[in-house]
């Protein structure tokens, strides 16, 4: 037992945050294809929802942006030929008229969503008393395929790999292969009785590697579950690989985080968020002995039905142990307040006695339009002191730091920004001028 903390990494929304209607099964993706964003304002609303948890007395950190356009994804569809220099003026113009799809995955602010970042292992659970990250390769959306590269060489930066006090080992991403499809945290939930504690893993997937699935893709295999436990290093008998149910993906539930948030020992979860919910509770259990009492909390579908916790992302809000609060808070996006069957629910929740005592929302609009509510923009590491003490200080945010963040968003981010403005070769300039700034204020190394 430690004094280990959960900090969560929100995603700092980047400058070319767009809506590019790139992700099949992502229902809000699709719904606002085309719409004019308004990056600005998107990187605002996330930074104030980091304001939000730092007043509640919580450690947050932040993960920069990556550098947009991103030239390999010219480079690597060969629009250069076989150039591998990329120039703005005379590429961007280029992919408009002739490959317009690769111009929005090349601006897609994806990495946004850091709970596809990398899936995380605490020091408590790992065979060498080592935190683990392992990059997810993001391999079944073209868009997001590009980001693990640059999200692997960040995080190195950010947990210090390499010096002499490393915070922990960051994995490079499972081999790039519809086998060994993997998206982070976003399909994980670690359950313990404090942070520090040795815990249980929960992995869940939606297919097995080979296995042909008909309609909207299963974006996690059990292979790659399997594959990252074996990296970390993870006690069999602490792990548990559930399959997430059919209906939640044909539902519009790409990951498991928009039906199913945990945190310590309680698991909170739409009925239909597993193929065997009875199995994977007993699982759970099963692994939990002597460590935890499983408190599970089941919405029902005659409370809830599935489509509506999809529209108004229940389930991807942030569950929080929160400095001075004996329950637990959950952080859901105000689309839940406004959804007549959730907003009822939540009221029921705090009244009854269960481990969940308090519902805060949050706006986060720009992001959930694109699919991505309060738990996608960030990656929830457990930390040791020490292990605290190695981050690069950077990134740890107090109050200062984010309104010098917010300076910088105000002065170089766009508050309007239209499909057709992806074309305009000046918007790169433009978009690569406020990442450096932002690299900059986090004193991190562009990795342009
Ligand atoms: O991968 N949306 C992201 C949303 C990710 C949400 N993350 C979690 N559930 N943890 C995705 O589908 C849409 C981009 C666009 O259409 O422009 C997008 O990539």
């Amino acid at each position: 037992m430690s004094e280990a903390i959960e900090v969560n990494f929100d995603g700092l929304i980047g400058p070319t945050h767009n809506y590019g209607g790139l992700s099949l099964g992502n229902l809000a993706s699709d719904k606002n294809r085309g719409d004019v964003s308004n990056p600005r304002e998107a990187a605002l609303q996330g930074l104030e929802k980091m304001r939000m948890m730092i007043r509640a007395g919580l450690t947050q950190g932040v993960l920069p942006p990556q550098p947009r356009p991103n030239p390999w994804v010219f480079i690597d569809t060969r629009l250069l030929g076989n150039r591998t220099a990329f120039d703005a003026g005379r590429d961007i113009p280029l992919a408009a008229k002739t490959v317009p799809k690769l111009l929005v995955a090349a601006f897609s602010a994806s990495p946004m969503w850091t709970a596809n970042a990398a899936t995380v292992s605490p020091s408590a659970d790992t065979e060498d008393g080592v935190l683990k990250l392992t990059t997810a390769n993001l391999s079944t959306m073209f868009h997001r395929s590009f980001e693990h590269e640059y999200t692997a060489e960040t995080l190195r930066q950010i947990f210090k790999v390499g010096s002499t006090v490393p915070a922990g080992d960051v994995f490079p991403a499972l081999h790039t292969h519809a086998d060994y499809a993997d998206e982070g945290a976003a399909n994980h939930v670690r359950l313990c009785a404090s942070h520090g504690d040795s815990g249980v893993e929960l992995f869940v997937y939606g297919r097995l590697a080979g296995e042909s699935t008909h309609g909207f893709p299963a974006r996690q295999t059990l292979e790659a579950c399997q594959a990252i436990a074996r990296g970390h290093g993870l006690r069999d008998s602490r792990t548990v690989f559930a399959r997430q149910s059919r209906t939640a993906i044909e539902a519009g539930a790409f990951h498991n985080d928009v039906v199913c948030v945990g945190c310590l020992d309680t698991l909170f979860f739409h009925e239909h968020a597993f193929e065997d919910t009875d199995g994977t509770l007993e699982a759970v259990r099963r692994a939990g002995e002597g460590l935890f009492d499983l408190q599970p909390v089941m919405v029902p579908d005659a409370e809830v039905p599935l489509a509506d916790a999809i529209s108004s992302y229940l389930f991807n809000s942030q569950l929080l142990q929160m400095p001075g609060e004996d329950r637990l808070v959950l952080v859901a996006p105000t689309e839940t307040r406004d959804t007549p069957s959730t907003a009822r629910y939540c009221e029921s929740l705090v009244a009854g006695n269960g481990p969940i005592g308090r519902v805060q929302y949050v706006d986060v609009r720009q992001s959930m339009r694109n699919g991505g509510g309060p738990a996608c923009l960030r990656l929830r590491v457990v930390l040791t002191p020490p292990e605290l003490n190695a981050v690069h200080d950077g990134v740890i945010l107090d109050e200062a730091k984010i309104d010098r963040l917010q300076e910088v968003v105000r002065l170089t981010y766009r508050d309007s920004l239209a499909p057709a403005d992806l074309a305009d070769p000046d918007f790169a300039v433009e978009a690569m001028e406020a990442y450096e700034a932002i690299m900059s204020a986090l004193d991190l190394k562009s990795l342009a």
